[in-house]
């Protein structure tokens, strides 16, 4: 069984700072919380970036800022985030991909999300898989449900392997209106994964310990982190995203998957290969 990948996903677009005080929001709380992440185990860190007001944003200049100073302070495999919020356009996210990071998620489809619609039209996914070919940046297939890996496999089908030549997957459970978030939905996702793909997997709210096991237990990768979920245990809030990537990184070694390096990592992923 292979190292675990362990990402760690700080932030999102979901969550208000109001509401989640300890949600880094600024670039040096963004860092910072990188740095910590990554000395208990993570290897790559999945951006959204906030505003001065603290709201999320898909700025240019901030974007190309963030990635120099994780590249700067960290060693840390850096993926922005495509999807942004549900409310930005595809145009800005599309953008998202001139400030040249490692990776960027790539949504394999629309889902319900809550009580919003996440949009991502075939053609718009097209747009991004080419882009990243030609920039040589390595992506993540998001996938929220299962039909979303039919769209993978007729992705690659149609226009071939991504940069890199490997394929990563991350499946994201138990987003309302997605693929619940349960050992049964993970074994049946892992059967339509194409060939030689690498799969992380991460739970929303209260299936994010249920996914996890059934990750590690099916040797897979962690995505962890307060995009995903703001709750350590009932009654609980998480303290900050070190928690949750430490608590992975433990049972990861209790697994004896112990977490990957950033180099592994990239070897992995095919970043800078
Ligand atoms: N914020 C969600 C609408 C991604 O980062 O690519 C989409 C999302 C997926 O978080
Ligand atoms: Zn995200």
């Amino acid at each position: 069984m292979p190292a675990t990948l362990i990402t760690v996903a700080p932030t999102g677009a979901e969550h208000a700072k109001a509401d989640v005080p300890n949600l880094p929001v600024t670039l040096e709380e963004l860092v910072s919380t990188a740095r910590d992440c990554e000395r208990v185990g993570a290897s790559m860190i999945h951006v959204h970036i906030r505003g001065a007001d603290a709201k999320p944003t898909l700025d240019q200049q901030r974007l190309r800022d963030t990635v120099a100073a994780l590249r700067e302070q960290t060693s840390l495999i850096v993926q922005l985030s495509s999807g942004g919020a549900v409310t930005d356009p595809e145009a800005d996210r599309l953008a998202v991909l001139d400030a040249l990071p490692d990776s960027a998620s790539c949504t394999m489809g629309t889902v319900n999300f809550g009580d919003d619609v996440f949009m991502n039209r075939w053609e718009f996914i097209v747009e991004l898989h080419k882009r990243m070919q030609e920039r040589g940046i390595v992506p993540e297939y998001e996938i929220f449900d299962l039909g979303q890996l039919a769209t993978l496999h007729r992705l690659l089908d149609q226009h071939g392997l991504p940069a890199g030549g490997h394929v990563h997957v991350d499946l994201v459970m138990g987003v309302p209106g997605g693929m619940p978030g349960d050992a049964e939905t993970l074994v049946a996702a892992l059967r339509l994964l194409p060939e030689g793909a690498s799969f992380s997997a991460t739970g929303i709210g209260r299936t994010s310990l249920p996914v996890m096991f059934a990750a590690l237990a099916a040797g897979g990768h962690l995505r962890v982190g307060m995009e995903d979920t703001i709750s350590y245990a009932r009654g609980e809030r998480v303290k900050d995203n070190a928690q949750l990537v430490a608590r992975a990184a433990g049972l990861a070694r209790i697994g004896q998957r112990p977490p990957m390096t950033p180099d592994e990592a990239r070897e992995l992923l095919g970043v800078n290969v």
